[in-house]
């Protein structure tokens, strides 16, 4: 199997070539963890079917990503210099380049999955899958109530609504379509809660590492601390945050041994690593 850098870069080189498209290029390329499409391939493994027939959904559920983060790192929003260990996309480039580049890749994205080779049905489907856990109604709604935290977010019920959505939404998306490239469509609600538990459990570890990393060992700017921001851990205290991590890891990988007709080892598998991960 090709890897998945030379995948993503194939996709973004059918582009005329353009100041937004090296924008784009730069943060797409950047090194991340690539865990949203690992997820898909793992999901589509474990329903026994060829993961390379994913391929434009896992690029698509990257390019969402990033789009996410280099919006995320404007100086409306969060105003970030370091981004995957390097300058942020506006730093490198320029802020209106920067929203351009996000807002390539928020439209490439499920234009490359509605020009796949999947059946109509399905990729429509599945592609309704990607915009809705990206939308309005999941990580967009998420960004929106986190940026209202000062006066909105206190307590740890409201937290964990905005990184359900936030954080939760665009990691359960590529359960919920591998569920539905391999056929599995009735399954989707209960991908999306295995989704909700990781990505809040992923979230949780995102705050702890803040408070243990410095910013070139995690590769991100602002502290959660120095930006005041309400997290788990100030709200937890960081034993009962670690524990509740642990715990939501666990109840995802029991759900996932649950799921009828798939083989749960390769996402396990994958669950593990991002459970001791230290970036
Ligand atoms: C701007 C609509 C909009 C949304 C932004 C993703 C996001 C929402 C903000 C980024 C900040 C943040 C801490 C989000 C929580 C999700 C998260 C931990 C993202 C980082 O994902 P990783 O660790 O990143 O998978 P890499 O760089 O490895 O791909």
């Amino acid at each position: 199997m090709r890897d998945f850098e030379t995948k993503l870069t194939e996709r973004i080189r059918r582009l005329p070539e353009s100041r937004v498209r090296d924008a784009m290029e730069y943060s797409l390329l950047a090194g991340g963890k690539r865990i949203r499409p690992n997820l898909l391939y793992a999901v589509m493994q474990g329903y026994r079917q060829d993961p390379e027939t994913a391929d434009d959904f896992a690029c698509a559920l990257e390019m969402i990503h990033t789009y996410s983060l280099i919006h995320d790192d404007l100086p409306a929003m969060d105003n970030d210099d370091l981004r995957r260990g390097r300058p942020t996309c506006h730093r490198q480039f320029d802020e209106a380049t920067a929203i351009l580049a996000g807002d390539g890749l928020l439209t490439y994205a499920p234009q490359i999955a509605l020009q796949s080779e999947w059946p109509g049905e399905v990729k429509a489907q599945c592609t309704a899958v990607l915009l809705e856990m990206a939308g309005p109604a999941g990580m967009v709604l998420g960004q929106c109530l986190d940026m209202k935290e000062e006066e909105g977010v206190t307590d740890w019920e409201a937290l964990k609504e905005v990184h359900r959505n936030k954080t939760g939404c665009l990691l359960s998306a590529p359960l919920m379509i591998g569920a539905c490239l391999c056929g599995h469509a009735e399954d989707a609600e209960k991908w999306h809660e295995i989704g909700e538990k990781t990505g809040l459990a992923f979230q949780i570890q995102d705050d702890i590492l803040d408070t243990e990393l410095t910013p070139e060992e995690f590769g991100k700017s602002t502290s959660d601390e120095g930006n005041n921001k309400v997290t788990s851990v100030n709200l937890l205290g960081i034993e009962e945050a670690a524990d509740m991590m642990e715990r939501l890891y666990s109840e995802a990988e029991d759900g996932i041994r649950l799921m009828e007709g798939f083989d749960s080892a390769p996402l396990i598998s994958l669950i593990e690593q991002i459970r001791v991960r230290r970036k």
